[in-house]
């Protein structure tokens, strides 16, 4: 029997907790062959700590064979111990009248926190996934409070925008998603990502040449990817939760257990690649091998390609400005 590996999850108590722990313990994560122990992390009070004590008791009640341990915190210096995975789900939603600006500095509080603490307490290598909005500078900021761990280590979740693209350009095609390959999403988790199929092949032929549409494109699928995130609440009352929870389930396995050879989108701390100031977390092409991403390099950018990846990286680091006086 391999070692337990200890994921600590944020928001356990919350809608995408719910579609999300119950895949985890049940093996579709990490491998059916590898224990976890649950480490769930809620607010200290006690409407959302009574919630989770629910959700425990369901997981309990799966007798999931794989579920070596279980336990729920109310802060995260105690939940993020010795975790090996975070995913850092829960955050601070908008509320009634409250101006992003607001939004943004709430957030930042969390997990300037957050990050502290798995500085403090996690596992030297641990793989953090934030889901939490805005999940790229929610991300930018724990690594930044996170000095003692590699940079490398904190990512932010593209892969709903990048599942939610893949699934227009199978149906526009006629293809199979499965089929598909070489997708990318650049930029923030937000309307402004500019999802990214000139390289994109089916079968080793080129998509953008069978879909031959480039008016479809601009004007139906880049609009119709970013504004996916709304039309789910407009139809469903709620915001995307199983889908959400299917995408980091998707990033977190392909880090651990590696892409073979395909192209995933991750939101990563540049390196300066493409023109994207170094730190900043971006979603970029990569692969994933052996536990370790590596971006996909020298795609050439075309001069439409430029004005999408800057406008979304404006965006960025306008939310970069926004916090910058709290990371000293
Ligand atoms: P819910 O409001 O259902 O649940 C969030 C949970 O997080 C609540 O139970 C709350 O008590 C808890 N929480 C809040 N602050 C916390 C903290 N500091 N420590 C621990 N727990 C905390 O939201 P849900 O639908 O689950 O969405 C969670 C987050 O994911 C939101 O910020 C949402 O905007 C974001 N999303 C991100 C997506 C992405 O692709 N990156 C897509 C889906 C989703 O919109």
């Amino acid at each position: 029997m391999k070692k337990p590996v200890r994921v600590a999850v944020t928001g356990a108590a919350g809608q995408i907790g719910y579609s999300l722990l119950f895949r985890i313990a049940s093996g579709e994560m990490l491998g059916k062959d590898q224990p976890v122990i649950l480490q769930l992390v809620e607010v200290p009070f006690e409407k959302p700590q009574q919630a989770l004590k629910g959700v425990m008791m369901e997981l309990e009640d799966c007798a999931f064979p794989l579920l070596a341990g279980m336990e729920g915190f109310d802060n995260p210096q105690a939940g993020f111990k010795d975790a090996d995975i975070a995913l850092l789900v829960g955050a601070r939603p908008r509320g009634p009248g409250m101006e992003r600006k607001d939004l943004l500095l709430e957030n930042a509080k969390i997990f300037t926190e957050q990050g502290k603490a798995l500085n403090d307490v996690a596992s030297r290598d641990v793989k953090v996934l934030v889901v939490g909005n805005p999940a790229n500078t929610n991300a930018y900021i724990a690594m930044k409070s996170a000095p003692d761990l590699p940079a490398k280590n904190f990512t932010a979740m593209l892969r709903l925008d990048h599942n939610r693209a893949l699934s227009q350009l199978a149906a526009k095609s006629g293809k199979p998603v499965a089929d598909i390959e070489k997708l990318v999403v650049w930029g923030n988790h937000s309307p402004t990502m500019y999802p990214d199929y000139r390289f994109a092949t089916v079968g080793g032929a080129s998509l953008k040449d069978l879909i031959g549409d480039e008016a479809w494109n601009r004007d139906t699928f880049i609009p119709k990817v970013g504004k996916r995130g709304a039309a789910i609440i407009e139809a469903r009352g709620l915001s995307s939760a199983a889908s959400a929870a299917n995408a980091a389930i998707d990033h977190i396995r392909d880090w651990v257990l590696g892409s073979n050879g395909k192209w995933v989108t991750m939101g990563i701390p540049s390196d300066g690649s493409y023109g994207i100031p170094e730190g900043v977390i971006y979603g970029f092409p990569v692969v994933t091998q052996n536990g370790e991403y590596s971006m996909v390099r020298d795609l050439p950018i075309d001069e439409y390609s430029r004005t999408m990846m800057d406008k979304t990286l404006a965006e960025l680091e306008e939310e970069r400005a926004g916090v910058a006086h709290l990371l000293g």
